[in-house]
């Protein structure tokens, strides 16, 4: 195994001749501290089948299967499949995931500490991921708009995005926004995480979720703080300019790992409809969230 060092602003760590079937627990470990420390894995050349991406993934915490069906791959509920194919057979997965400024299960009890994503079939032009490394983010924030949110809370829901089944047709919309409400109610995470593993601080909102602040009481928060701590952290710029967002492109046999609690993540799918398809297994570490001394 062959572990690269970061140049100019390629941000993952690149890693040639990685095979797990072989791979030592040194290697593994090494791994798992370079995902912590450097945010983003990139392992080349890999050719896992469904079984063997799974197990990978099982070797950075315990794979979590999505709470909605519709997304699991045939063979393993624990591989989330992004696919706009057409298969003679029928529909795998969901189209175009994740086009929006997220962080994995934010919204749910237990966000993920791990994703592990491998791309199947890469279009022409055009496939890639956004990336904001929310821990540089908070550093750069202005000290007073800092200063605001010590202490305070964000509250996340999935409902903006929470894409609609094909057994929803024809149920009328007020009763399936009730059926999101119930089964994944919002969840309250400090405003400011610090990270269990590194001890950096994140800012742990993203646009496609969070909807609200509020102190340590429970009072609600201007709707601007929310605001001005988005667009600060980038995630409000149309031409995705700002100095925070940085673009992981991918090549055939690229199978990527990122530390899910200090990125957020936005897809960038072609805009046509070319072929495209990816595979995801999401993991829990050992580790809580946050550490309890949350600022
Ligand atoms: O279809 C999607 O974009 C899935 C999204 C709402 N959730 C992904 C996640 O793991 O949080
Ligand atoms: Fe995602």
């Amino acid at each position: 195994m062959k572990i690269g060092t970061r140049t100019g602003d390629r941000r993952g760590v690149e890693v040639h001749d990685f095979d797990p079937a072989t791979a030592s627990s040194d290697d593994l470990a090494a791994l798992r501290r370079h995902i912590y420390h450097d945010k983003i894995v990139v392992l080349k050349q890999q050719a896992l089948d469904v079984p063997a991406f799974v197990a990978l993934g099982a070797q950075f915490g315990k794979p979590v299967a999505y709470y909605e069906p519709m997304y699991h791959h045939p063979d393993s509920e624990f591989v989330f499949v992004s696919s706009n194919l057409d298969r003679e057979t029928g529909r795998v997965g969901v189209p175009k995931t994740g086009a929006f400024w997220h962080s994995d299960y934010q919204f749910m009890p237990e966000p993920f500490a791990v994703t592990c994503f491998y791309p199947q079939r890469l279009p022409s032009v055009g496939r890639g991921t956004y990336f904001i490394d929310m821990a540089q983010a908070y550093q750069r924030l202005d000290p007073r708009l800092r200063t605001s949110i010590e202490g305070t809370f964000a509250r996340h829901s999935s409902r903006r995005y929470v894409k609609i089944r094909p057994t929803d047709v024809f149920r009328p919309l007020g009763e399936v926004i009730a059926e999101v409400e119930r089964k994944t109610p919002p969840q309250r995470w400090p405003t400011v995480l610090v990270h269990p593993v590194t001890g950096e601080k994140v800012l742990y909102i993203c646009e496609a979720f969070t909807y609200a602040l509020e102190d340590a009481a429970g009072d609600a928060l201007p709707a601007t703080l929310l605001t001005d701590l988005l667009a600060a952290s980038g995630q409000l710029d149309a031409e995705f300019a700002h100095d925070n967002i940085f673009v992981q492109s991918y090549e055939p046999g690229d199978l990527v790992l990122w530390d899910n609690r200090t990125l957020i993540h936005r897809a960038l799918h072609n805009p046509g409809n070319e072929a495209t398809e990816s595979f995801r297994v999401t993991v829990l570490d050992e580790h809580p969230l946050t550490k309890e001394d949350a600022a």
